[in-house]
């Protein structure tokens, strides 16, 4: 199953709304050209106290309002006028990855399409062990499901500074990798099925240095395993 977090037909917001009521409309002049974001924050999937108390409603509320929103608003604002405004946000993180002087597109778009994938992933009382064919292939992958949880965390962990834990699907194997900053498994030719996000900001309000026990946490109680099974077909 393809992945399209962004491409929403966009509409004024209703201050844009407002603003455009507002100003005098001259009719002779000629129609400026869009002026409308190419890219908008898609909503959090469930409510922001959904993933109480393992991700606060404060964490939540800070990380999707503001993080990812503003990696929504930088690339609007590197995006417009340009031809990359037209271009489906997969396509733009696949075709600046390892761009020297596209850096910081690659960074906004990669971290808007993790954050979104992020989200997918987690739901109000997920966690524990996924079943069926997903559970087979991770046992399979990685001997058991305890010996891919410590890989997880591990990855996790040891991932030096800000950056993402992954489940992916690079050919037939499943694998766990780590990635910095956006970096992101879509640049490398890979499926992502999971992520966890391992930048600070996604974590430290509520456990502070404990990363190990927010992954463990994320691992134990808020994955959503039918959202990573969906992307094994
Ligand atoms: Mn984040």
């Amino acid at each position: 199953m393809s992945f399209h977090p962004l491409r929403i037909p966009v509409l004024l917001s209703i201050a844009a709304l407002a603003t455009g009521l507002a100003a005098p409309v001259r009719a002779a002049e000629p129609t400026p050209p869009s002026t409308a974001p190419a890219f908008q924050l898609p909503p959090l999937p469930y409510a922001p106290d959904a993933l109480e108390p393992y991700v606060s409603a404060k964490t939540l509320g800070f990380h999707h309002g503001k993080h990812h929103q503003a990696y929504v608003d930088n690339l609007n604002k590197l995006v417009a006028g340009t031809p990359w405004a037209g271009r489906s946000l997969e396509q733009i993180v696949v075709d600046t990855a390892g761009v020297a002087d596209a850096t910081a597109l690659f960074n906004n778009a990669g971290q808007v399409w993790n954050h979104t994938f992020f989200w997918q992933g987690m739901k109000a009382r997920g966690g524990g062990k996924p079943t069926g064919r997903l559970l087979e292939r991770i046992e399979k992958s990685f001997g058991s499901f305890d010996a891919f949880k410590e890989a997880f965390v591990a990855a996790a962990v040891g991932q030096f500074g800000s950056g993402w834990a992954w489940l992916v699907l690079d050919g037939d194997a499943l694998k766990i990798v780590k990635t910095a900053n956006a970096d992101t498994p879509l640049a490398h030719g890979q499926t992502a099925l999971l992520t966890c996000d391992v930048w600070e900001h996604a974590y430290y309000l509520d456990y502070q240095n404990r990363r190990k026990d927010f992954v463990a946490a994320f691992l134990d109680h808020l994955v959503n395993w039918e959202f990573v099974a969906s992307r094994l077909k």
